[in-house]
């Protein structure tokens, strides 16, 4: 019987690889794992308690909230709240910050950037929803936390982590010293380590994207997607799409399998549809920590910069040549990056 590691084991186990850390971030790891397993709780019987259909309000999306969203927005906060580690959190769900003020929260190191629940237009259909959180240290020097706090590039962050409900739940996380992916036990309300040093494969041939908005993508995006479509047995096209419209899970098969997550901007999104600070950093984060790329089609998540809160951007993110030959389809149709990086040379065909 292999020996069980469970999260929490774990995490102290790596404290060790931080010499001064003082085991603030392993606390705060710690809460967002017991907030987890209470919204998975809730989430398995989604169909059940009387937690379905819209809650009747809309967050700061202007998106219906469902009832899941409101609860697992409130438990995260709570856990985050009463663990002590943590000064101020934002949320997809909340417009402004969250400040936690209370005597052993006021000088916490931490700030925490959530999207409680994400993809939670397919709770009513059963399809995987999840958790995307990224940490940040504060750099404000006391009091109030504020944007400055959170305004910070995708580089900065010390964890980011996803937990998806689906078959299995599923906690997924980095400190920037690789990715660790754990799966809850219920029969003993533990995440145990399942798949240690997850590394996503250089190459897919999987790709995601919703091609309803096809009309209306970037040239070098539809150039991809016909890239992908060719009959091409020396690099195993045409590709498989593959689209469940729940980034968590869209992401998480092809950590597994390898592949490309795409959403650019369209014309119902011109500034992109997925926020930067509580999707594409933290997923960016753990994406690169496990060997593949993320950018907007030309840049770097991470060093994009952060201008507000609820910043949108496009994402290409997965497998590293799968998003490098996106990334060259894109180039094609940019004049200024043409010039950089094809001085002379023709477009892909
Ligand atoms: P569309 C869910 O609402 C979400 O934020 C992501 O999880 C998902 O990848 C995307 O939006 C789906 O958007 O426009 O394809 O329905």
């Amino acid at each position: 019987m292999k020996a069980v590691k469970t999260l929490g084991q774990f995490i102290i186990e790596k404290q060790a690889d931080f010499p001064y850390a003082k085991g603030e971030l392993s606390r705060l790891l710690r809460d967002l794992g017991i907030a987890a397993k209470i919204v998975n709780r809730e989430v398995n019987k989604a169909g059940l308690a009387d937690i379905l259909g819209e809650a009747g309000s809309v967050n700061i999306q202007g998106e219906e909230q469902k009832k899941l969203d409101i609860y697992a927005n409130e438990q995260f906060i709570s856990a985050l709240k009463y663990g002590g580690e943590c000064c101020m959190v934002a949320s997809e769900e909340n417009e402004d910050y969250i400040h936690i003020d209370s005597e052993i929260s006021r000088e916490a190191k931490y700030i925490v950037a959530i999207d409680p629940l994400d993809g939670s237009s397919n709770i009513d259909v059963n399809v995987g929803v999840g958790t995307i959180f990224s940490i940040y240290r504060r750099i404000s020097a006391s009091g109030k936390a504020n944007d400055s706090d959170v305004l910070q590039r995708g580089t900065e962050q010390v964890a980011a982590g996803y937990i998806i409900y689906g078959s299995s739940t599923m906690l997924v996380y980095t400190t920037g010293k690789g990715v660790n992916g754990f799966t809850l036990d219920p029969s003993i309300g533990e995440f145990c380590l399942s798949h240690p040093n997850m590394c996503i494969p250089d190459d897919g041939v999987i790709y995601s994207i919703n091609e309803g908005y096809y009309t209306h993508f970037p040239d070098g995006v539809k150039k991809y997607i016909k890239y992908c479509q060719v009959e091409d047995a020396k690099t195993n096209r045409p590709y498989t799409s593959r689209y469940i419209g729940s980034m968590v899970a869209d992401l998480h098969r092809n950590m597994i399998k390898g592949g490309i997550f795409i959403y650019p901007l369209t014309a119902s999104a011109p500034k992109g549809k997925l926020r930067l600070v509580y999707e594409c950093n933290p997923m960016a984060f753990i994406i690169e920590q496990a060997g593949g790329k993320a950018s907007n089609g030309y840049d770097r998540i991470l060093e994009l910069e952060v201008t507000e809160l609820h910043q949108r951007s496009a994402i290409f993110i997965g497998s590293k040549n799968m998003v490098i030959k996106a990334e060259e389809m894109m180039a094609c149709f940019s004049p200024q990056l043409t010039r950089k990086n094809f001085e002379g040379e023709t477009c892909l065909q």
